[in-house]
């Protein structure tokens, strides 16, 4: 076995890549070749991705990597969840909505007088997010539903475009709400009135979904090489590259979101998972992400784009340095309540939430700052703790992945307040995650999910954050 070469398109809520990947048993390397950003649309019918855009960028970027290694050996696309696009004869409906949209909440209320949310975590195993995609579906017009012959999560209709090929790659597809036990809940579907016909077949990570159209590989300037179905839910990605030991380790998959929690052989439907409000997403190798959806670096970005929205620049470094130097104690306020969800006014609403609990609210933004990074600290801390005890799981260290694995202030401040080592890295995890399954497709590497892993560890040291007290 020798190494060689994958492509991964890998979208986030602020921006996407296209990354050429090395792996082989003893090599495992990411190298971006584009970045473009992901801005969303308000339009009269609500906030919207740019979807076609995306595309553009996204084949624009694989391009230029099949220009740079045209050895490339396949392709494999993630991206966030629980968002889809309505086609008919794949011709798109409109462009996906944004899962921070507010018309989820019409939703919610539909699909809860149908069956309350303690009956659907006992069919699917989710944590009550307004957004999953079976609330959405309750908040489309009935005839837009019923004229719509395919609906595609983001990264099934990126493989569709490049392919031709409509499927639903599971680890996503267990993220609608709609799945039971690894199948389409028919009966669920029904009972909530989403045409069944609209719900692809599956397709599991690690299997082909198709070759690229003639025409998408002309386009690319390659040749017609296979699109391989990965952890197509950024978070499933992301978790096949933390460098853990699943039976001791508790993982932070930390961008936009804080996605915290402990791998497990089994979903845990238990009541006490469900009054913590934890949610078992598809894995990998058949895997269950027990885990919690803790806001993350959004309560950041949203108040520095806040502060800069008269045109001022803030530099995000010297900012966390100065939130590092306030010395006194600062608020640490529920990341999870629902008024951070939407865009918007952040320090407004921390100031809120303090003024509601009776706490001083921060003054300057270096009290904002240090603010929302101990109170990230704190809620990942609770969630570690909360998943371990729920899926019997003895924490003996957190891993951080991901765009927060960069931010060192976060990582120290989680370690000292779980008063456990805290592994920052690897940053890139998602791509890893993405890269390394393609890699097993194509026959560069071999093994287990802790065989995978244990390649990470030995080519992407992490970073130790001692507790202290
Ligand atoms: C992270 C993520 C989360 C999902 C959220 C919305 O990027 O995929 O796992 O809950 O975005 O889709």
């Amino acid at each position: 076995m020798s190494a060689g070469a994958v492509a991964a398109i890998d979208l986030g809520a602020t921006s996407g890549r296209v990354i050429v990947g090395r792996v082989g048993p003893d090599t495992l390397a990411a190298e971006q070749v584009a970045r473009f950003p992901n801005t969303p649309v308000q339009v009269g019918s609500g906030l919207h991705w740019d979807i076609l855009s995306l595309y553009g960028a996204a084949t624009a970027g694989l391009r230029e990597a099949f220009r740079t290694q045209p050895a490339i050996a396949s392709i494999g696309v993630d991206s966030w969840a629980v968002d889809y696009a309505l086609l008919r004869d794949g011709r798109l409906l409109g462009d996906p909505f944004h899962y921070r949209d507010e018309r989820t909440a019409r939703g919610v209320a539909r699909v809860h007088e149908r069956m309350p949310h303690a009956e659907l975590f006992a069919r699917n195993g989710l944590q009550f997010l307004p957004f999953n995609t079976l609330y959405q579906y309750a908040a489309e017009p009935a005839d837009l539903l019923a004229f719509a012959d395919t609906s595609l999560l983001v990264p099934d209709l990126i493989g569709f475009w490049l392919t031709g090929r409509a499927r639903a790659e599971a680890t996503n597809a267990s993220t609608t709400g709609l799945l039971r036990g690894g199948d389409w809940d028919d009966e669920l579907v029904a009972a909530l009135g989403i045409p069944r016909g609209i719900l692809p077949e599956l397709i599991h990570p690690g299997e082909q979904l198709g070759e690229l159209t003639a025409g998408v590989a002309d386009l690319l300037g390659a040749s017609r090489v296979p699109v391989i179905a990965v952890g197509s839910h950024d978070t499933a990605s992301a978790v096949v590259a933390v460098p853990m030991h699943p039976e001791s380790a508790a993982y932070v998959s930390c961008g936009t979101w804080g996605l915290v929690g402990v791998e497990v052989e089994h979903p845990v439907l238990t009541p006490d998972a469900l009054a913590a409000n934890f949610t078992n997403e598809g894995g990998v190798d058949g895997r269950t992400r027990l885990l919690r959806n803790v806001m993350g670096l959004w309560i950041l970005s949203e108040t520095v784009r806040w502060w800069e929205r008269d045109g001022t620049r803030i530099d995000l470094p010297a900012l966390l340095d100065a939130a590092e130097d306030v010395t006194g104690d600062v608020v640490v306020f529920d990341v999870n309540d629902p008024r951070f969800l939407p865009p918007g006014d952040m320090p407004a609403r921390i100031a809120a939430w303090c003024d509601e609990h009776g706490m001083p609210a921060p003054r300057t933004r270096a009290e904002f700052a240090r603010s929302i990074v101990e109170s990230l600290a704190q809620a990942f801390a609770d969630a570690a703790a909360t998943a371990g005890h729920l899926g019997g799981v003895d924490v003996r260290s957190i891993h951080i992945v991901g765009g927060g694995s960069l931010n060192e202030l976060l990582c120290q401040r989680t370690a000292d307040r779980s008063g456990l080592p805290v592994l920052a890295g690897p940053v890139e995890a998602t791509a890893l995650g993405n890269i390394l399954v393609q890699g097993r497709t194509e026959g560069l590497v071999s093994g287990s999910l802790e065989a995978l892993r244990d390649l990470v560890a030995r080519t992407h040291r992490p970073r130790l954050h001692r507790p202290r007290t």
